[in-house]
């Protein structure tokens, strides 16, 4: 026998297979904890925002503490400085005019503020809702935004409808394969170039044709410091700024783990950087996926699922 099946022989006889085992239903599981968490943060009528429109905004008060919003502020301004070689002018926006996403990618290795920012409870109770206790980090990107011309003739969005299961072919699984938080980091609203969704969208299980559902756009308006979560399903994409001043946030795609990310963060992160953090970070890099092994087959860390998932594991 290889060492891999000799390790899950031990394993399964010692009754630990996997997280996983047993009926769905059984308490104490996956689904009685994000349920606990739920009522804990009072995430409730998020929830229901984001089974009833596929999108939700999580206001200040419940999203992290003022001094948290302060550090991430601070330390994705640095980003920004340093990527651009100039400060950000927050007065006109005029450094970044006409900017749609910008080259701001991957900022989790940069500073212990990131990495914190990804398990920050409320955000990992939506998260753990949409995609299961097993999602991990997919993309991740700081935007600013200053002043836009009309870039896209005739409409007030700069940024096109899309959705986020940009992998997939359609149709979509009901369920959220993908899922979006985005910290806002300044006040958004449909002057200042606030995000624009499609309520409803993400139970259509399909990415939009161009131009569809332009005219069901809506804003998302949300004070700086709330948590802005959506499906991955959802059809979104951004108003064009019509102010002077700049658009900031930090936004994250996380994903089943299952789906091959877009950063190599499970092999970049160091030991020292996992060991500054609880568990959950470890999970969140995709330390449990069980992929690229070689001869001697997989290994079958404590936190490895290979049994009966559920949309909750
Ligand atoms: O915040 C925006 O402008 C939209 C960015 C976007 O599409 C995303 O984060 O997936
Ligand atoms: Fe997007």
């Amino acid at each position: 026998m290889g060492s891999a099946s000799k390790e899950l022989a031990k394993r399964t006889a010692a009754g630990t297979a996997a997280r996983s085992t047993g009926s769905p239903a059984a308490a104490g599981g996956p689904r009685e904890r994000i349920w606990n968490d739920i009522r804990r943060y009072r995430l409730e009528d998020n929830i229901a925002e984001l089974e009833t429109h596929g999108l939700t905004v999580v206001p200040p008060e419940k999203a992290a503490t003022p001094e948290f919003i302060e550090r991430l502020r601070s330390a994705t301004i640095r980003f920004i400085e340093q990527r651009d070689g100039r400060a950000p002018d927050f007065e006109t926006g005029e450094t970044h005019r006409n900017q749609i996403l910008g080259d701001y990618h991957y900022l989790i290795l940069e500073d212990p503020v990131f990495q914190e920012m990804l398990y920050q409870p409320a955000a990992v109770t939506l998260l753990d809702y949409l995609l299961g206790e097993s999602s991990i980090v997919h993309a991740n990107s700081a935007l600013c935004k200053g002043p836009h011309d009309e870039l896209i003739p005739g409409s007030d969005l700069v940024l096109p409808l899309h959705s986020d299961s940009q992998l997939l072919p359609g149709p979509f699984h009901p369920f959220a394969e993908f899922a979006n938080i985005t910290w806002t980091l300044s006040d958004y609203t449909k002057e200042t170039g606030s995000l624009a969704y499609v309520p409803g969208s993400h139970l259509l299980c399909r990415h939009p044709m161009p131009g569809e559902g332009v005219e069901q756009a809506i804003a998302v308006e949300a004070p700086a410091g709330s948590i802005i979560c959506w499906h991955g399903n959802t059809w979104h994409g951004a108003f064009r700024r019509r102010v002077p001043g700049l658009r900031l946030s930090i936004g994250s795609i996380f994903s089943r783990p299952y789906l091959w990310p877009r950063h190599p963060l499970r092999e970049d992160v160091t030991q020292e950087i996992l060991d500054a953090h609880p568990p959950r970070f470890a999970r969140l890099c995709g330390r449990h996926v069980m992929t690229g092994w070689r001869h001697d087959g997989p290994v079958y860390g404590p936190d490895v699922i290979h049994a009966y998932p559920t949309r909750f594991h």
